[in-house]
């Protein structure tokens, strides 16, 4: 393979860094945590993805998530097509809302009502203002290495693009803002039930993403889950699942059917998009009807649930729904990734480990195991780093940092597997030496 990035993409970035900041409209995308430039993409299909100098990868990014079915899929593809021939957007209600709002209520257990909206951020910061709405109370508590999106109460010890960039915190957010925001560290209740004991009657919520995929994937350990539910319960304060990632993923009523936890409000974006830009916040009638115009909590959006995003995310939950096998599948694909890649640490004496949860999965460069922000600093970024270049040499693109998931799709077959561990090795051996 040619160098990468090859001198197409070379020169996409020397244009695009004139007009966009960092060259990018997204920090991740802009490889920097991994040394390089990025590649530019021309096409995707299936499992793989062609950059503008011809090079081809299979592709563990999925557009971060989105993708549970690959690339171009024709079905969502049709239904993209059909839809923005009869209009692109009216901003006058349309039935196709009302039929994915249907859909998503049938799927997700507990979900009564929900508004859609544009993205994840959007949902993500709807659900926290319904959430101190409803409760009069001003206070959230959120978890490091968690990511909500990038609204001022999250930014503080947020992961994916906050951590890969190092940035502690991001200036803009006011002091009171972020004295609203309190921290906890994953996988940890002593601190929640202290912020709790030390705020009474002042929180208004805990968010937290159920499986962790936003400082790599970290799992929640044995009734972490029950016990934040129960101090919610306790302190009369909402249980938000922020499901933006794990929605639809996991199951197909996320981490709520798969771990049988219920929250007061979830929020969606991703794959109820099929790749287009789509969020969703949901939960209990009481607490919806509190959204205007039904009740006094505003929040609005021109292209909020825009027909063409709709229909990709109709055709994606058909497709979910005409694949009884998909969980098994991506379960059992998934599996088979893992395995090898802790075949080849343990032949290789690679002091790395890999976590995994449905189809979401991470190679830390960390001894492991990694139940938190606080072990996941301690990753060696560096050689991340340098097998993350190895690697895409050899034809293999995951997320460019330490600190995100990696997702399979039902389009990586046994086939893109097989060459996807075949690379991992010889990367290995490559930054071993
Ligand atoms: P968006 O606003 O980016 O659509 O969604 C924000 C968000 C909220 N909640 C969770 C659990 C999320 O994972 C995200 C966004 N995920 C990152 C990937 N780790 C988006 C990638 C990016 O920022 O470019």
């Amino acid at each position: 393979m040619d160098t990468v990035p090859g001198p197409r993409s070379r020169e996409l970035m020397q244009r695009a860094v004139s007009r966009l900041p960092g060259g990018v409209n997204s920090p991740v995308r802009a490889f920097r945590a991994v040394g390089g430039d990025p590649i530019f993409v021309v096409r995707g299909e299936g499992p793989r993805v062609w950059d503008a100098d011809g090079q081809s990868y299979i592709d563990y990014i999925g557009s971060w998530g989105p993708l549970l079915f690959g690339h171009a899929h024709p079905r969502i593809v049709d239904a993209v097509r059909e839809a923005s021939a009869r209009g692109t957007s009216f901003g006058v209600p349309t039935e196709a809302e009302v039929t994915l709002a249907e859909r998503l209520c049938a799927m997700v257990p507990g979900l009564d009502m929900v508004r859609l909206v544009n993205s994840g951020t959007e949902a993500t910061m709807s659900a926290i203002r319904l959430a101190r709405a409803y409760t009069g109370r001003s206070k959230i508590v959120k978890f490091a290495g968690c990511y909500h999106g990038h609204a001022d109460s999250f930014l503080i010890k947020a992961g994916s693009g906050v951590a890969t960039l190092g940035l502690p915190d991001s200036p803009g957010v006011t002091t009171g803002v972020a004295s609203d925001t309190l921290v906890a560290e994953y996988n940890d209740v002593d601190l929640v039930a202290e912020y709790f004991d030390a705020n009474h009657g002042a929180i208004a919520c805990i968010i937290v993403e159920p499986v962790v995929g936003n400082m790599g994937v970290v799992v929640p350990r044995q009734h972490y889950l029950e016990k934040l539910r129960a101090l919610c319960d306790e302190n009369d304060a909402l249980f938000i699942f922020d499901e933006v990632m794990t929605g639809f993923r996991l199951a197909p009523g996320g981490a709520q059917e798969r771990l049988g936890i219920g929250a007061d409000l979830v929020t969606f974006g991703k794959v109820i998009g099929g790749g287009l830009p789509i969020g969703a916040y949901g939960g209990r009638r009481d607490l919806m009807e509190m959204i205007a115009p039904s009740g006094p909590v505003y929040q609005a959006g021109t292209l909020s649930g825009n027909p063409v995003a709709v229909a990709a995310g109709l055709a994606m939950l058909d497709l979910i729904a005409a694949t009884p096998s998909l969980y098994q599948q991506l379960e059992a694909s998934t599996k088979r990734l893992a395995d090898g890649i802790e075949d080849h640490l343990r032949r290789l004496k690679v002091q790395a480990c890999v976590q995994r949860f449905g189809s979401m999965w991470t190679l830390f460069f960390h001894p492991g195991p990694v139940r938190s922000w606080q072990d996941a600093v301690g990753c060696d970024t560096q050689r991340f780093a340098r097998f993350y270049q190895a690697l895409l040499q050899r034809g293999v693109l995951l997320p460019p940092s330490q600190f995100e998931a990696c997702f399979v799709s039902a389009a990586h077959d046994d086939a893109s597997i097989d060459a996807t561990l075949q690379a991992i090795g010889a990367a290995l051996e490559e930054i071993r030496a």
